[in-house]
């Protein structure tokens, strides 16, 4: 079985293209990357071309995300799995992989209908080395990790976990949250590398695809930078510093300039190899500007 390395791109439709451009770069350090084109421009992490596409017009939510896997024949492979588990995809055209930047590309719905892509060779510019857009004590943690996670909406959590599965991502509920109306949540994880959790889901109906994107500093005091910048701008701040149970990261979310979140963090420990849920976080994370869709207990 062909299994994808790591969540590695993300596109995202966004109305205000010069306040993300202050926002990625003045507030969380990444850069940003112009080459001319109308409709959209990149923000760069590390060595690679890109890792975030930001189409400019249209519904200020998650347009796609990129899973990464080894080569031409771990893609064929991924092609067979798709078709075997009777999941509907399409490879994409040359144009639209030349579009990513990438050598070749499926495309494809997640069961919550989240657009979502699987290529192999990304564009790697060692040439052009990553160029922070603030002054920064360190890089962001990507590598064999990936970029880090996200929390995408997914009306049907469990058929969400056996498509995941089919391209290679396991996990289980780490999270059992007992809400102010008596209800429990659940909330869903999974990896595909080190990095604890790529992709989560099961925080009940959001309005939007995206409630957040998960961005890991290399240095704890980039992420204190961070946090001492938006809270001079007053950017909408949902959950305070706090400390996660599962990848034990030191993390908070603040809104983005799109009305979904960003938290970045530090300091995550590595996947496990057993299963463990938790009921609570280990500190923090108390809750603070509402309406972010994470009106959870942590
Ligand atoms: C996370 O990264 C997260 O976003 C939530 C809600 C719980 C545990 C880890
Ligand atoms: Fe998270």
């Amino acid at each position: 079985m062909v299994k994808v390395t790591e969540l590695a791109y993300m596109g995202f439709n966004i109305t205000d293209a010069d306040a993300w451009r202050d926002y990625a770069a003045g507030c969380v350090g990444m850069e940003v990357l112009d080459e001319g084109e109308v409709d959209r421009f990149y923000l760069r992490m590390d060595h690679w071309h890109h890792r975030f596409i930001m189409h400019v017009g249209g519904d200020d939510d998650l347009a796609y995300c990129g899973w990464r896997v080894t080569g031409p024949r771990e893609l064929e492979e991924m092609a067979r799995q798709l078709d075997d588990a009777g999941i509907e995809f399409r490879a994409a055209s040359a144009a639209e992989a030349e579009e990513r930047h990438v050598l070749g590309l499926l495309k494809l719905d997640d069961p919550g209908g989240n657009p979502t892509e699987i290529f192999y060779g990304a564009r790697v510019e060692t040439k052009f080395p990553f160029h922070p857009g603030r002054r920064m004590y360190g890089g962001f943690v990507t590598g064999d990790q990936g970029i880090g996670h996200c929390i995408l909406r997914q009306e049907d959590p469990a058929a969400a976990a056996a498509f995941y599965e089919v391209l290679g991502l396991s996990g289980a509920v780490e999270y059992k949250l007992k809400m102010p109306n008596g209800i429990v949540a659940e909330i869903y994880f999974m990896h595909c590398n080190d990095r604890q959790h790529s992709l989560a889901f099961g925080l009940g109906p959001q309005e939007k695809r995206i409630n957040h994107l998960m961005l890991e500093y290399q240095q704890l005091d980039d992420l204190g930078m961070a946090h001492d910048i938006i809270r001079g701008r007053e950017i909408d701040v949902a959950l305070q510093l706090g400390k996660h149970s599962n990848d034990q990261a030191l993390t908070f979310y603040m809104a983005t300039p799109s009305g979904w979140l960003l938290e970045l963090g530090w300091g995550a420990r590595r996947s496990l190899t057993q299963q463990e849920y938790y009921t609570g976080d280990i500190f923090g994370h108390g809750p603070e500007a509402k309406g972010y869709g994470l009106d959870v207990e942590l």
